[in-house]
């Protein structure tokens, strides 16, 4: 290192003028360089958010729907993390139950999921009709908002699938202005309570499309137990426990805020992880 107090000038505390034409020209196209590459970056990364959502499964037809509504696919888009799974071993062989609410009658005999819709009868689907989708099984941390987690091993089908098969939770006729496909909106909610109304959540339609949520009927590969949610329960791992409601009656879609049960006792409405 120089020792001498005044430092060595470099060049690039020269004034300008002084500098030889050939050095200036070389610090401007450097400068654009960087320019150039630092506006590349942000679009770089739209790039690569909006294909890789491909790459995570989501169907098509449904991604077309979603692209409809630009503020919808920019939360959905961004919500689109994968929650982190495990293997098959390291799910716990006892699964923790907790929660009765909405589960203290028992199973009604003649159970269906109640699929509500727009001007049309509401779909009623046995646990065969949904078995008849694509199985999917997941094996992840399961969160309870009241500070316990297990892993857990799941399966059944994902709501996306369903929502596509029975071509549900679209608006019809609200396509907008300046929307290339034509698609119809989504609804922002999806609702689902137990068939006794006695437990009821509200879900925000981008979690619920989340390729990781699935509509269960197995835990650790047998049927799903009354405490655990039989016949069909939800399993949404971008959310808290809560939302996870067990014994599903019934599904309906809506643009206002489902009502819920654990938001009207002072939980965040949305619980995401
Ligand atoms: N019908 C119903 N579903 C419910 C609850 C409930 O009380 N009733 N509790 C929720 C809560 S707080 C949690 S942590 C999970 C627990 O699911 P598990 O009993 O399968 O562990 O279910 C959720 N779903
Ligand atoms: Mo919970």
């Amino acid at each position: 290192m120089s020792q001498s107090s005044e430092p060595p000038r470099r060049t690039a505390q020269l004034p300008k003028d002084d500098l030889p034409e050939s050095v200036v020209r070389r610090r401007m196209i450097k400068a654009f360089g960087w320019f150039a590459l630092a506006s590349a970056i942000p679009v770089g990364i739209y790039e690569w958010i909006t294909h890789s959502v491909g790459a995570q499964g989501i169907k098509r037809p449904l991604r077309k729907v979603i692209e409809a509504n630009e503020q919808v696919a920019r939360t959905y888009f961004s919500d689109n993390h994968l929650v982190r799974t495990f293997p098959v071993e390291a799910a716990a062989k006892k699964a923790r139950v907790n929660g009765y609410d909405g589960l203290k009658s028992p199973i009604p005999e003649d159970w269906k999921l109640q699929v509500d819709r727009v001007n049309e009868e509401p779909l009623m689907l046995s646990l065969d009709d949904i078995k008849a989708l694509p199985k999917h099984e997941i094996v992840y941390e399961f969160k309870c908002i009241e500070g316990w987690s297990q892993i857990q091993h799941w399966g059944g089908t994902r709501l996306s699938d369903f929502v596509e098969k029975y071509k549900l939770g679209t608006r019809p006729g609200a396509a907008r202005s300046g929307n290339s496909t034509g698609a119809d909106a989504l609804f922002k909610y999806i609702g689902l309570e137990t068939p006794d109304k006695g437990y009821y959540v509200g879900i925000d339609i981008e979690s619920a499309l989340h390729p990781q949520t699935i509509l269960a009927y197995e835990l650790n590969g047998q049927p799903l137990n009354a405490p655990h949610g039989a016949p069909l329960r939800l399993i949404i791992p971008v959310k808290y426990g809560v939302k996870n409601l067990k014994r599903i009656g019934r599904i309906f879609f809506s643009d206002e805020k489902p009502r819920d049960f654990w938001a009207e006792r002072g939980y965040d409405y949305y619980v995401g992880l």
